[in-house]
Formats: C-alpha cells, sequence, structure tokens
C-alpha cells in the first residue's frame, strides 16, 4: 500500500473543511482551480504511459473533484477509518482520474504518478484497492462497482451506521445489466445513503451510447425503480454540490451528471477516438496550455 503524503493531506482537510463550511457558490473558484490540475496532471499521465482512457478521464474529473473536495468524508493519512464515506469509482477504466484526485487529496505522493502503468508499480490501468489508498474495491470490470456500492450501503443500515456511499458509473456501462438487479436492491432495501452519479458523456467505447443500446429516457428508468433523479450539468462544481446532497426521501438517489468526454480539451470534446487514444507530443502541449488557462 503506497504511503499517504502528509503534508499534502494536511493542506486538503484544511481546503476541503474551507469549502464545505462557505456558501456552495463561494467554493467553485477553488473547485475549478483544483479540477483544472487534476486535469493536467492526467494528461501527463497518459502521455508518460502511452497508455489510458483520456476521453473518460476529462470528463468525470469534477465529479470527482466535487466529490472528495465538497462531500465525502475521508482522512487520506488513514484511508479504512471505520467511519469514511465510501467511494466507488465504478468506470474503473479512468483510473487516471481517480489516481490524480487522490494524489492531489495527499493518499499517495504526486510523484507517484509519474509510474501510472510502469512495470511493478500500484498504478494499474484499473483500480486496485490493495494497493492503493483511498481505493474502496477493485474496478474496471464494468457492471460490479454499483453492486458492491449497493452492499456497502446496505451493510451501514444494517449496522446503523451514518456514512454514506457514492458511486460513479459511465453511461455505457449501464448496459450491464447487473446495474439494473442493484438499482432494484438498493430501492427495495430503501438504501437512502446511497449515491449513484452517472457520467452521462453520450459516448461509450467506439459509438454513442444511444447508437449502442438506447437509454433515454434515463431519468424515468431510474424513477421507475424507485429512485429519486436529480439532473445536472456535470461541469457545474456548484449544481454537482448540490445534487450530491444526502437524500431527504427515504430513496437512493441517481444524479444524471451530463458531461462532455475529452472536456477542458478542445479537439478531444465529444470526438469517439479519444475514448483511449493517444496523444502525440504536439497534442500534449496544447491539452496542456489549453487545461491551465
Ligand atoms: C465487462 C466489461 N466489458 C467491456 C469492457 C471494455 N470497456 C472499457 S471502457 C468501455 C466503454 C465504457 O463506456 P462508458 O461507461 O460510457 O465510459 P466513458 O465513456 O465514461 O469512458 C468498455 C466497453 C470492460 N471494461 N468491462
Amino acid at each position: 500500500m503506497l504511503p499517504a503524503d502528509p503534508t499534502r493531506s494536511a493542506a486538503y482537510r484544511e481546503i476541503s473543511q474551507r469549502i464545505r463550511e462557505s456558501r456552495p457558490e463561494d467554493a467553485v473558484p477553488e473547485l475549478e482551480r483544483i479540477s483544472a490540475e487534476v486535469r493536467q496532471s492526467i494528461v501527463r499521465m497518459i502521455d508518460r504511459a502511452q497508455l489510458g482512457h483520456i476521453g473518460g478521464d476529462l470528463s468525470v474529473t469534477d465529479i470527482l473533484v466535487a466529490c472528495f473536495y465538497g462531500v465525502l468524508a475521508l482522512d487520506p493519512e488513514r484511508p479504512r477509518w471505520e467511519g469514511r464515506d465510501r467511494f466507488v469509482l465504478s468506470k474503473g477504466h479512468c483510473a487516471a482520474a481517480l489516481y490524480s484526485t487522490l494524489a492531489h487529496c495527499g493518499f499517495f505522493h504526486t510523484g507517484e504518478l509519474d509510474t501510472f502503468m510502469a512495470p511493478l508499480s500500484a498504478l494499474n490501468g484499473h483500480p486496485n484497492k490493495i494497493k492503493v489508498p483511498g481505493v474502496e474495491t477493485n474496478t474496471g470490470a464494468l457492471g460490479h462497482g454499483f453492486p458492491v456500492a449497493t452492499g456497502c450501503a446496505l451493510g451501514a443500515k444494517l449496522d446503523g451506521a451514518t456514512w454514506r456511499t457514492v458511486v460513479v458509473l459511465g453511461d455505457g456501462e449501464l448496459q450491464e445489466g447487473s446495474n439494473w438487479e442493484a438499482a432494484m436492491t438498493a430501492s427495495h432495501y430503501g438504501l437512502s445513503s446511497l449515491t449513484v452519479v452517472i457520467d452521462r458523456n453520450r459516448l461509450q467505447q467506439g459509438a454513442r451510447t444511444e447508437e449502442t443500446k438506447t437509454l433515454e429516457p434515463l431519468g424515468d428508468k431510474w424513477r421507475s425503480f424507485g429512485w429519486e433523479v436529480r439532473e445536472v450539468d456535470g461541469h457545474d462544481h456548484l449544481a454537482l454540490l448540490k445534487a450530491l446532497e444526502r437524500s431527504t426521501t427515504g430513496r437512493p438517489v441517481a444524479v444524471i451528471a451530463n458531461t462532455i468526454k475529452g472536456k477542458g480539451v478542445s479537439f478531444m470534446e465529444d470526438r469517439v477516438e479519444w475514448h483511449h487514444k493517444v496523444p502525440s507530443s504536439e497534442q500534449v502541449v496544447a491539452a496542456l496550455a489549453e487545461l491551465a488557462r
């Protein structure tokens, strides 16, 4: 297991406390600054590794930053603290976005990001809970993270615990049937401490989601499964913070976060080939320049 970075971890505690204590609208500039840094790290990691899923990493970044800095109760120096909130990135192919966020929070040293996908690195192409602090469960085979998160939330309910569970799914991932079993289970047991965030970038590997298998009307599907549905712009931190508030209805919450695959890099945005294409060195320079603006 990688060691924590105490300096960054202390900074994370201070920044996230400030964000939670301020009015949500006042927290937005800081969250946007962090997202820009996380996105730049992602581009550098994929450039070094010459591998990765850059499009989905860039679409999910704002969701991860809003969760880690504005919502989840976590301590990077005690990643297995019993009272922590549980976070699962079910779309595990976007490990680079998760690692970049975890390193920024101090779960491990940012220098480790240079090893992404290198032989013997802890930072594999899909997250591994044995190797990486802050990874709640191994993911990568689509359709598994949400059922595990549902089990976490059910466990919390049986124990009378107050921590919550947040799980991020890809929209293409929703084509795996196991998700709908989990959706039924969570509403059946009234798992109001469970929040699903769907990274609705409308693209999957090689095609648009709607061309592969129609997901719409997506909100109605979740409602018919007994969920409270909140739909937001998944790049609007203020909207995300509000949408991520706890359920008050006794029902689990599904946040449909409308996002853009490749967000922040103009030539990658909404283009299916950037699911896992690797940028050339000229494109890396251009991408970093756009993300630094
Ligand atoms: C069970 C399984 N089948 C296939 C894959 C290969 N795969 C990796 S990413 C991906 C597309 C996922 O699309 P989406 O969930 O929309 O992710 P995003 O567009 O946000 O990257 C596929 C099919 C996998 N990881 N797991």
